[in-house]
């Protein structure tokens, strides 16, 4: 690794020179989170994002603007944190059929190594057991919103409630058992705001009354763009469902939905129909169909959606309020996250895979007493791939030589090293699965954004300066030939640097037959808003 002697440097230097002790680490982690949902990162949705608490963390610390994710997908980005590596060098490039290998070296096993206590709590998704946490309970696969089941070592149990607050209470109660003696990292891994977007009780009618702007892009038609844009499964107006998605279709048509609402109480219940079934028949009243449908489908998506974040907010509170109340906030690092961005809407689309802006960038924002300077921007080109290396050096634990990321802790200190990257690498594999992105490699410069669709023999390039939204493939415009071809020579620099397999396909397990099933029955059906996935 090229800062890996200057790191370990520092490393023993930040050990030997100061008597301070080790920081504890919150890590709060979401899935799914769009930064175009924190108002901090200011975009369409700047005065409307419920984020309250999110924005005050960013206030008082760093926020990245260009954190950009190695694979924009669940698992494989909780993968490439743990280790510090691409997707090819430790093993888990898809969400489907692939257990984690929890005897390579992960950022959590070196620091209980060296005297951390660990913790995890909420979703894991990366199946199997997790090495390297002295306390963990995980959400199984990827759990539920209301009276979620969790897993621990004696098996699963399920808890009554909600699952960001249940996931809030038992990361306070496991910060209150801990032996008070040792710094401690947490890791708390929300389930929202994932897909199917149900929000708590008390958020059931926030938005109530308002439209929501919507994104420029949310009627594309993809030209100019290629064929992976054009045969994706993840639109709004086709792949949105109106069961378990947008709540309309009732229990007994058996959608996914039923399975969440046949959990909950009576109570939890009559709360959800008091504000649902009267919007729905409203919806049905109205008969809307085409360009309308598509609205109001998006204002029901997004609505939910921000409903789910306002949970989580409220949740980043309460933990800051914890450790404030505990004299904890001093000497505590918090970071705020998410396994990767979101399509709210822009291009037509929900979900997330594919390199395109608004899945690429996920949201970094570090607070670290003492050290950062509050309400920095930063824009800096860095990655998920970063976060062990600097989760380590922020302990004073030496960097492993094998680990590909780097430490953000001189950025953090407004020493940026002159050397930075200069370009970052992406590669997403999991087709034919959930959502049909095709498989596709690529390298980003905080400029242009170069991506190969190798299964297809199609090259894309934009240009983000001039074209932030995408719009237009600039791969056969002689304008751009200089640059396709500097782009090029990027990406097979950054493929030797990381030793990326000849083979992009080797070792890959084959998709989940279910999930794929699934998925092709879908796209049968589209249009028709009848998904009725067993799944
Ligand atoms: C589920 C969702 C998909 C989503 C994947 C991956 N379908 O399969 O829409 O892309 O998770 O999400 S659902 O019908 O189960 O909601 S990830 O965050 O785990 O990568
Ligand atoms: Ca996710």
């Amino acid at each position: 690794m090229m800062l890996c002697a200057v790191l370990l440097a520092s490393c023993t230097e930040r050990k030997n020179t100061t008597t301070k002790q080790q920081p504890n680490i919150v890590f709060i982690f979401t899935d799914d989170h769009a930064t175009q949902a924190i108002s901090a990162y200011g975009g369409m949705l700047a005065e409307i994002a419920p984020t309250p608490n999110i924005d005050k963390l960013a206030n008082e610390g760093v926020l990245f603007k260009r954190c950009m994710v190695t694979n924009s997908i669940c698992g494989p980005s909780r993968a490439s944190i743990l280790t510090g590596k691409h997707s090819h060098s430790n093993g888990f490039y898809t969400n489907t059929n692939t257990v984690f290998d929890g005897t390579q070296f992960t950022y959590p096993k070196a620091l209980q190594a060296s005297g951390y206590q660990t913790g995890i709590v909420g979703k894991w998704h990366l199946g199997g057991e997790p090495t390297g946490f002295d306390y963990w309970e995980l959400l199984p696969g990827q759990g539920q919103y209301y009276n979620p089941d969790f897993r621990t070592k004696d098996g699963i149990h399920r808890e009554q409630g909600y699952v960001t607050d249940i996931v809030t209470d038992k990361a306070k109660n496991w910060m209150e058992g801990r032996d008070k003696k040792k710094p401690f990292m947490l890791m708390v891994q929300h389930k929202a705001p994932h897909r199917n977007w149900m929000p708590a009780e008390r958020h059931l009618t926030a938005f109530d009354g308002i439209t929501i702007p919507e994104p420029q892009t949310l009627f594309d038609t993809y030209e100019g763009r290629g064929t992976a844009a054009h045969e994706q499964d993840m639109t709004i107006e086709h792949t949105m469902d109106m069961g378990q998605d947008l709540k309309v279709q009732s229990m007994e048509l058996g959608n996914r939905l039923s399975v969440s609402l046949n959990r909950m109480n009576p109570q939890q219940r009559a709360a959800w129909d008091a504000n649902y079934i009267p919007k729905n028949k409203a919806f049905v009243a109205a008969k809307l169909s085409g360009k309308e449908l598509v609205q109001w489908k998006y204002q029901r998506y997004i609505k939910d959606y921000l409903r789910t974040i306002k949970a989580v907010d409220e949740s980043v509170g309460e933990l800051r309020a914890y450790l404030k109340e505990n004299g904890l906030d001093k000497n505590t690092i918090i970071v705020y996250s998410s396994d990767q961005g979101f399509y709210l809407g822009e291009h037509g689309w929900f979900d997330k895979r594919f390199m395109y802006d608004e899945s690429f960038r996920t949201p970094l924002i570090i607070k670290w007493p003492g050290v950062t300077k509050g309400g920095s921007i930063n824009s800096d080109l860095v990655s998920n791939l970063d976060f062990a290396s600097t989760f380590l050096e922020m302990a004073g634990v030496a960097i492993p030589e094998e680990v590909q990321g780097e430490s953000l802790v001189p950025i953090l200190e407004g020493n940026k090293p002159a050397d930075w990257r200069k370009a970052v690498y992406y590669h997403y594999y999991e087709y034919p699965g959930w959502h049909m992105v095709h498989r596709h490699e690529g390298v980003y410069d905080g400029r242009y954004k170069l991506m190969n669709f190798y299964e297809l023999k199609e090259w894309e390039l934009y240009d983000l300066k001039k074209d932030p939204n995408e719009m237009k493939n600039q791969i056969n415009n002689p304008e751009y030939a200089a640059i396709v071809i500097e782009m090029k020579v990027e990406l097979e620099k950054l493929r030797v640097q990381y030793k990326v397999p000849e083979n992009k396909v080797q070792d890959i397990s084959s998709p989940d037959a279910t999930y794929h099933s699934a998925t092709m029955r879908k796209k049968a059906l589209k249009g028709k808003d009848v998904i009725t996935s067993s799944h």
